[in-house]
């Protein structure tokens, strides 16, 4: 990393083989009207979270700044995006999808930068799924009264987004609320502000006319502000279970929409039938992929109980060719912690669970031998066996490289296990039999249920949860409904 003379922005140069090259600002403002300006609060930092060098100081939205973009946001809504017809928001939209696609080098880089996802990710899956989240929902901007509710939109939408998959997620909130006709003022997680910004500018670059998006960094005060402020008429929340309650309970007796995707403990169920290999690679990618900072990770392994060992080796084998290290190198699997605090709760419950399951036969805490860095915050990919229902590591969320692995013997008992969390969000099922798919998708208590695959994600299909998991969807044409009358 390199400092200009003029002292202001830093090129970061990304691991050799690379030719990306993205600018980041010493500071940024907020993105309120159009313009960047700079707010009436303090800054904070955003760090790397692989080398903790600080990358940029971001503005601290006061009270007063979230009360600027809401009428932004208003105004915008009054006068220019609410009265526009459906095929002339479309256009932004695609327009949108288009620069997305265009600078998806830039905004890949400097999502694995600020966030510590490996550039492979951030590359193939993170950047692909926003730009065909807005194309998706630029085609349906015109075509609202074909979506099965009215197509009057609500207003002014305050979103509030983690820090796991920050781009994507600005994507899941953007894209059809800007379709349906409203205008938003979103919050980023303090810890990954940066590709919000640079959206801002992608933005105006799209000449999307001034106030229909804005961006307030900030911390969770920052997000209280935004979600109880009078002038937003739906809130829309992505983070833990227990910030949404705490929403949910100051929006109550308000004529606010609100929707919430909260945490999950999404079981992964491997039956005696399926194809092993394949399996081994979905239980990798279900709870891996992204340093397991996944609300739908498959933290939890169900394997039956007559092929649990055979699994099981074929699963330390392949996690022991998995790389850890710098997310800008195209061959690391594991990324870093997002966050000291993140990596000091992933420690804490791995202890809590090595404790839990003691060292009794077939029970114990494992990982590969794994050559960390010495700065940054990195945590290796670890495996429990021996572990019950009753275990904490099996009933919270980790959200780290963690698998909980329990074996059952009949499908009665993997649906009982896998059900019995107070999440519901996700499940994945492994099985050569079609008709135990089709029973296990009826009989488990999840948003989402994946055959033979996992973690895969499309703009067409709705996501969200079961009970504490949250409500309402986002994708598909039931992502709409959260955003029109
Ligand atoms: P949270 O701590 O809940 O933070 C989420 C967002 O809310 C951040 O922008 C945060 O700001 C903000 N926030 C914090 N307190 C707030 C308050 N009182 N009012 C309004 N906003 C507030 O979650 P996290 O640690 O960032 O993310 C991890 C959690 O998100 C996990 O439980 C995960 O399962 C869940 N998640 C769910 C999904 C879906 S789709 N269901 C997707 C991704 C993540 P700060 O950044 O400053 O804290």
């Amino acid at each position: 990393m390199t400092t200009t003379p003029a002292g202001d922005v830093f090129a970061y140069a990304p691991a050799p083989e690379s030719r990306a090259i993205v600018d980041i600002k010493a500071s940024y403002g907020l993105f309120v009207g159009g313009e960047f300006v700079d707010g009436g609060g303090t800054s904070f930092k955003t760090i790397n979270p692989a080398t903790e060098e600080v990358l940029a100081e971001v503005a601290e939205a006061t009270d007063a700044d979230v009360d600027a973009a809401v009428k932004a946001a208003r105004k915008a809504y009054d006068k220019v995006w609410g009265p526009m017809p459906g095929r002339e928001r479309a256009k932004y939209l695609y327009r949108i999808a288009r620069i997305i696609q265009e600078r998806g080098r830039e905004l890949a880089v400097l999502e694995s930068i600020d966030n510590g996802k490996p550039i492979r990710e951030a590359r193939d899956v993170d950047v692909p799924t926003v730009a065909a989240h807005f194309f998706y929902y630029a085609g349906w901007a015109d075509k609202l009264e074909y979506a099965g509710h009215g197509t009057t939109p609500l207003g002014v939408a305050g979103q509030v987004i983690p820090w796991n998959f920050p781009l994507l997620m600005l994507a899941w909130k953007i894209a059809p609320a800007l379709a349906c006709g409203n205008t938003v003022v979103l919050k980023p997680a303090e810890t990954t502000p940066l590709t919000a910004l640079l959206f801002a500018e992608i933005c105006q670059q799209a000449d999307l006319p001034a106030g229909v998006v804005n961006i307030v960094t900030g911390a969770g005060a920052t997000g209280q502000a935004l979600v109880s402020h009078p002038g937003v008429d739906k809130v829309a929340f992505t983070g833990s279970t227990d910030v949404g309650k705490a929403i949910a309970r100051s929006v109550a007796g308000t004529d606010k929409k609100v929707t919430l995707e909260l945490g999950g403990k999404a079981a992964n169920i491997v039956f005696d039938d399926a194809p092993l290999d394949q399996a081994v690679e979905g239980i990798v990618n279900g709870i891996f992929f992204n340093q397991g900072h996944v609300c739908c990770a498959g933290s939890r392994l169900l394997v039956q109980e007559s092929v649990a060992d055979e699994l099981l080796a074929k699963l330390k084998r392949r996690m022991s060719t998995l790389r850890v290290g710098d997310p800008l190198d195209k061959n690391t699997d594991i990324g870093a912690i997002n966050s000291a605090e993140q990596l000091a709760r992933i420690r804490e419950l791995s202890d809590i669970g090595e404790a839990e399951v003691g060292t009794g036969e077939g029970a114990g805490r494992w990982s590969p031998a794994c050559d960390l860095p010495s700065t940054g915050f990195w945590f290796p990919p670890t495996l429990f066996t021996g572990v019950s229902q009753a275990h904490r590591i099996a009933r919270e969320e980790i959200f780290g490289p963690v698998l909980s692995v329990l074996t059952f013997r009949t499908p009665s008992e993997a649906v009982e296990k896998a059900n019995n969390t107070p999440y519901g969000l996700s499940a994945g099922v492994w099985t050569d039999k079609g008709s135990l798919i089709l029973h296990m998708a009826n009989a488990l208590r999840a948003g989402v249920v994946w055959a033979n695959t996992f973690n895969k994600f499309d703009p067409t299909s709705p996501f969200g949860g079961y009970k504490e998991s949250g409500y309402g969807r986002e994708g598909g044409k039931h992502g709409l409904e959260a955003y029109l009358k």
